[in-house]
């Protein structure tokens, strides 16, 4: 039988790419019933080209459902998903509740799929955009040649930060239009009225700065980016070092990565592998000008790598830029493709 999905947090940004692709990839579902936020309910949103009402969420909102895709922040998450489980929903969360949860499996279906299947909690949880960005091609590597290392900096789009990033940023472009602000120092922040969710104008800037302050200095961010690589990969000793910087791009990270393996590397070979990894494009000429930028992947499905080199001082270490839209394969299609793991259980089950 085909299963019943619930949307939890539908009017959201990464909502409306949810909606998007539930309309145009291969339809396995039965009801799909949209929840959100009870000021948001009776909204009126589409999905597979039907007009339908969104729900408040409740408990009442999860009779009946038998697979829920939240997109809700963390605190909503950790109340909900549990209440959502014990109704019997197998729960696909995007929030970082339970992503380090030893009894919640944290699945990229390119790299670990079968993880999905152990799921005590009835919790599956989907990976922070910025490593999903990278991991695929990373995983690829790492078959071939044992990933041991990784420095990454990555340069994060204004959407990862939800609406008001994109909402901040847009209003900060229209500031600065016909200006020339950005030469003189400071001068941003004389003009910028707003700076939003972000620690400092975005616009005509860089912001090393996402999330929480932890430990050491390291940003909340950057600490997704060690442990959820860890745990998907396996690799609960892999050395991290991330440095995570908000760019005045409006959907789409992008990542540097200095990746070090057990064995020597070839840049032919690790194209090859990247070429043939699922989920990924190699797109990776630079004598044509061929290299991932935000605009070309941005409302994309795959990841896309490009820049790849053998290190200078390190035959076992690969350097290389991937792109990746956050709120797509970062958020939103990681997600669906997870919960269409699920819906194939019930196929198969009946
Ligand atoms: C960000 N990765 O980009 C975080 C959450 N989406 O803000």
């Amino acid at each position: 039988r085909r299963p019943s999905l619930a949307v939890v947090g539908a009017t959201g940004a990464v909502g409306a790419v949810l909606l998007g692709l539930l309309s145009i990839r291969r339809d396995v579902w039965g009801e799909i019933r949209l929840v959100a936020s009870s000021r948001s309910a009776g909204r009126r949103l589409t999905v597979r080209g039907v007009e339908t009402e969104v729900v408040g969420l409740s408990e009442e909102a999860f009779d009946g459902i038998d697979v829920a895709i939240f997109d809700v922040p963390d605190d909503i998450a950790a109340r909900w998903a549990p209440i959502a489980a014990a109704k019997g929903v197998v729960v696909v969360d995007n929030s970082g509740a339970f992503r380090m949860d030893q009894d919640v499996p944290l699945v990229v279906p390119e790299v670990n799929a079968p993880a999905a299947l152990i799921r005590p909690r009835g919790i599956i949880a989907n990976p922070n955009c910025t490593v999903l960005t990278m991991i695929g091609g990373l995983a690829a590597l790492h078959s071939e040649y044992g990933l041991s290392e990784l420095v990454v900096a990555a340069y994060q789009a204004a959407s990862g930060a939800g609406q008001s990033g994109v909402d901040t940023l847009r209003a900060q472009v229209a500031e600065v239009a016909g200006t020339s602000v950005g030469e003189q120092t400071g001068d941003l922040r004389a003009v910028v009225s707003d700076n939003g969710p972000f620690a400092a104008p975005l616009v005509l800037n860089a912001v090393p700065w996402s999330g929480t302050l932890e430990d050491g200095g390291w940003s909340s961010e950057e600490l997704k980016v060690r442990n959820e690589s860890r745990k998907i990969l396996g690799l609960p000793g892999l050395k991290v070092s991330a440095t995570c910087v908000r760019i005045p791009v409006v959907t789409t990270h992008s990542l540097a990565v200095h990746a070090v393996f057990e064995r020597e590397v070839s840049q032919a070979a690790a194209r090859e592998i990247l070429q043939n990894a699922p989920g990924v494009v190699l797109y990776d000429d630079p004598a044509a000008g061929e290299f991932p930028t935000p605009n070309d992947a941005v409302g994309t499905d795959p990841v896309w790598v490009g820049r790849v080199r053998v290190a200078l001082d390190d035959p076992t270490a690969l350097d290389l830029f991937v792109c990746g839209d956050n709120l797509r394969k970062g958020a939103a299609l990681n997600a669906v493709q997870i919960a269409e793991l699920v819906a194939a259980e019930f196929s198969l089950l009946g």
